[in-house]
Formats: structure tokens, C-alpha cells, sequence
């Protein structure tokens, strides 16, 4: 099914920065594969809204493993009464592997969201950081930034997508967008949680597109 693009549509790319490439910090299996199909829709310009997220961590973030002591990346543990995968550290603040990726003309970009930034909490989502101490989920203002543009449909893509590019499609569709994930342009950090990805997309109602099916409005 082919798709024409509204002026209301906005595409978020989440977190397609180095530390998630092949031989980077938090690689995502093939991570790299999407570079050109993200630089390509980008140079297109098939979108009237473009945001960025960027995976922004302090040194000794509470999602490092390095920050738990007798605990190795990967390990699972509760924090703030919720699950939480501990990372190994990636994305510090200022490092090129926390750049947003060079090989993408990001020059059509019109803003960039910052997450992850508080030591103390994650944050996956490109709309609100994870479970705080106080069982809060902060938002990072983008669900205004985007209504206030106009903006009812959002296009996710990038990295990872069972982590954070999950997380951004499923806030977007709680937030009131309508929400495709586009799904050529996305790679999982384990490829083993495709099937369990596709059917979260499925049951909450977020579309499974392929970039292929964009046409310019
Ligand atoms: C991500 C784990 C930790 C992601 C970020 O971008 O999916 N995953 N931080
Ligand atoms: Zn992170």
C-alpha cells in the first residue's frame, strides 16, 4: 500500500548514533543498514516535520552496569519498583559515540530531543523518560512541540527498535497521534524480540510500514 504524506505528519528518528552501530558501545544487530534509507527520506524531504532523539547519558548513569557493582550488561533488576536492563555505558555526553550519526545530512532536521540526561533515571521514549523515584514518567515536551505544529501523525524509525524506537511508537499512540512504525528502517539490539515487537505493534493498533511505501505528498 502506497502512502500519501500529509503536511500533518511528522517523522521521529530515534537515537541513530554511533554507540548503537556495529562495534559500537550498544551495538543493534545490522544497526548500520539504515544509515542510507534515513539519509535518502531525509534528503527527500518527504516530511514537513523532522525530529531527532538523542540518547544523551552522563558518566555513571544509573542504566550502566558499570554503575552496579557485582552486576554485567544485559543483567535485568528493579529500579523504582520497575524492570531495567542495565546497559553497558553508552552515549556519554560529548563522545563521538554519542553524535548524532555523520553518514546522515541531518540538515532537514527541525529540532533534536536530548534524553537520558537525569543520572538517576532512563529514558527510552522520545515523549517521556521512564519510571522516576516517585513513579512519575517526565515528559520531554515533545507531544506539545509536535501539536503545536499541527502535527496528528507520526512516522518512527531508528534505533533500537524492541528499546527505544518501541517506546517512542507506543507514547506516540498514547499521546494521540496516529503511529506507524516503519520497520525496514529499524534494527533490534536482539533480533530474537522481533516476533514480541510485532505483536505489541499489532495489539496496540500501531502501523507496520516499509519506507517503500512513502510517496511524496
Ligand atoms: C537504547 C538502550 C539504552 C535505544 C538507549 O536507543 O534503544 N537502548 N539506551
Ligand atoms: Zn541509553
Amino acid at each position: 500500500m502506497r502512502q500519501l504524506l500529509s503536511p500533518h505528519a511528522a517523522l521521529v528518528v530515534v537515537d541513530v548514533q554511533p554507540d548503537f552501530m556495529p562495534g559500537g558501545a550498544l551495538a543493534c544487530h545490522d544497526g548500520d543498514a539504515i544509515v542510507p534509507g534515513i539519509d535518502q527520506l531525509l534528503r527527500q524531504r518527504r516530511f514537513h516535520h523532522v525530529v531527532a532523539t538523542q540518547d544523551w547519558h552522563p558518566r555513571g548513569h544509573i542504566s550502566f552496569a558499570s554503575s552496579h557493582p557485582g552486576h554485567v550488561p544485559f543483567d535485568r533488576i528493579t529500579l523504582y519498583e520497575q524492570p531495567q536492563t542495565l546497559w553497558p555505558d553508552h552515549c556519554v555526553q560529548g563522545t563521538p559515540g554519542a553524535a548524532l550519526h555523520p553518514q546522515v545530512d541531518w540538515s532537514a532536521l527541525d529540532a533534536v530531543i536530548r534524553k537520558g540526561r537525569d543520572p538517576a533515571v532512563d529514558s527510552y521514549s522520545g515523549f517521556r523518560e521512564n519510571h522516576g523515584p516517585e513513579g512519575e514518567r517526565p515528559s520531554t515536551g515533545l507531544a506539545g512541540w509536535l501539536r503545536e505544529r499541527g502535527v496528528d501523525e507520526v512516522f518512527v524509525c531508528g534505533l533500537a527498535r524492541e528499546v527505544c524506537v518501541l517506546w517512542t511508537a507506543q507514547d506516540a499512540l498514547e499521546l494521540g497521534f496516529r503511529t506507524h512504525l516503519l520497520w525496514d528502517l529499524s534494527r533490534p539490539v536482539t533480533p530474537d524480540s522481533d516476533d514480541a515487537t510485532r505483536a505489541t505493534l499489532k495489539a496496540r493498533g500501531i502501523a507496520i510500514v516499509e519506507s517503500t511505501s512513502l510517496i511524496a505528498a
